[in-house]
């Protein structure tokens, strides 16, 4: 069966809400801890695989054994985790992008100019954005001409092949951290309120912990005291150290002390996690201006990464962040967090568009090891998933529970 075939044959989820803490990010901080790390199983069948080693009855018909060798070759197939949990965190994106591409190849039988108005119109809904979407359009506008394509469902692989180019995905070497053993490395995590920057500090300090890297965490969000606690339980989660002052006290402060911790106690990572809102936009930016200064004067070439960790759910807001945080810190990588259950993760595709930035990590739940390096192949392969019935099981509590694991395979 062909790819398009395939497709048309899984059956369809219904959309379901947006998480509460995806959606409410004010409600950030002590008053919603953070939720129980759950340790995903090795490896998990896939869903509805047998587990069972029994043969068919002898004699049975050559249709049934067909389906029971099946059965076993899928039983046997090694699930990764970490690609099932990504499959599953996008989901919602899956359904408003791809499948939705999907519907419209099956009730077009031919390209014309309706169908290249419909395509766009889905792709600016999913939050591919204007500048990404005319860049696919004229793609496989191309490609309609030069490789003479007729069918709509033709350009299913083009379509998979324009975002790849899109997201970058020959170059990844531009999405490592830029982490080096045997110096105090420091990163920076910057982002409005709410886009998940304590939580992902966290997750990339478990990470490089269970690396071995000596990490250290600064508690340089003193606007509110909820804060400091919020990474304070994270930091005695992960089993690492933290570096804080009181509430109220100056945030470079706080970065200079774990700095200088850090070189006295041999340290290889110091994160640092930010306060995402102060009395005014302009207080802010300017206590990212000092913060940073703060961190080169005392330690040349830090911050060694300044990350904008951005929330997926947030759409096209997103992009004005990432300007706005971009002409005032210069900015090293972002973060995408909260991919999993939203139908926004098209935002990806643009973010790629608009900015020289890489995404260097997406975040798809709440758990330790919910952060993920961005691997645009695997994100497509995860996007266009055609396994019959890809997510489903697991929407409805079947599938791996909690959390994946970070997955950087790049440090
Ligand atoms: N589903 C999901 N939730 C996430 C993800 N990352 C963070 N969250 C949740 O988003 C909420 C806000 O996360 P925080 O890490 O506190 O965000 P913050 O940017 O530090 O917030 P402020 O300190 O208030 O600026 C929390 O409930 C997190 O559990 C993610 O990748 N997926
Ligand atoms: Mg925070």
């Amino acid at each position: 069966m062909d790819r398009l075939g395939r497709w048309l044959g899984r059956k369809k989820s219904p959309p379901a809400e947006e998480p509460s803490s995806a959606s409410e990010p004010e409600s950030a901080g002590l008053e919603s801890p953070p939720s129980e790390v759950q340790e995903a199983p090795a490896s998990e069948p896939l869903p509805g695989a047998s587990s069972s080693e029994e043969e068919p009855a002898p004699g049975a018909s050559g249709g049934l054994r067909g389906i029971w060798e099946a059965t076993r070759r899928l039983a046997l197939t090694p699930v990764d985790p970490f690609f099932e949990k990504m499959a599953e965190g996008l989901n919602r994106t899956r359904q408003s992008l791809v499948g939705q591409v999907v519907d419209l190849f099956r009730s077009h039988r031919r390209i014309d100019e309706e169908f290249w108005e419909e395509l766009e119109a889905i792709l600016l809904t999913a939050d591919v954005g204007v500048a990404a979407t005319d860049r696919i359009l004229e793609a496989l506008q191309g490609s309609v001409r030069e490789k003479k394509l007729r069918e709509p469902a033709e350009l299913l692989d083009e379509l998979r092949e324009v975002l790849g180019r899109i997201l970058g995905a020959e170059e990844p070497e531009v999405r490592a951290l830029r982490i080096e053993k045997g110096r105090v490395n420091v990163v920076l995590m910057v982002g409005v309120n709410g886009t998940g920057k304590t939580t992902s500090t966290a997750k990339l300090a478990h990470h490089y912990h269970k690396q071995g890297y000596k990490v250290l965490l600064a508690a340089a969000d003193t606007f509110r005291a909820a804060a400091i606690d919020q990474l304070q339980v994270w930091a005695d989660r992960v089993g690492v150290d933290l570096v804080r002052h009181r509430e109220g006290s100056d945030p470079a402060a706080v970065v200079y002390d774990a700095i200088a911790a850090a070189q006295a106690r041999g340290v290889d990572l110091v994160l640092v996690d930010t306060a995402g809102r102060l009395h005014s936009k302009a207080n802010l930016m300017e206590e990212l201006r000092k913060i940073r200064r703060v961190a080169g004067k005392d330690l040349p070439g830090a911050p060694h990464e300044v990350l904008l960790v951005l929330d997926a759910t947030t759409g096209q807001n997103a992009l004005e962040q990432a300007r706005v945080f971009h002409q005032v810190t210069e900015l090293t990588g972002l973060v995408l967090c909260k991919l999993d259950g939203t139908a926004r993760g098209g935002i990806i595709v643009a973010i790629a568009q608009e900015f020289q930035i890489p995404v260097k990590y997406i975040g798809v739940g709440e758990g330790l090891e919910d952060l993920q390096a961005f691997e645009p192949g695997q994100f497509l392969e995860a996007l266009f998933d055609q396994r019959p019935g890809a997510g489903e099981a697991r929407d409805e509590g079947g599938g791996p529970s909690g959390s994946s694991s970070v997955q950087d395979s790049r440090s």
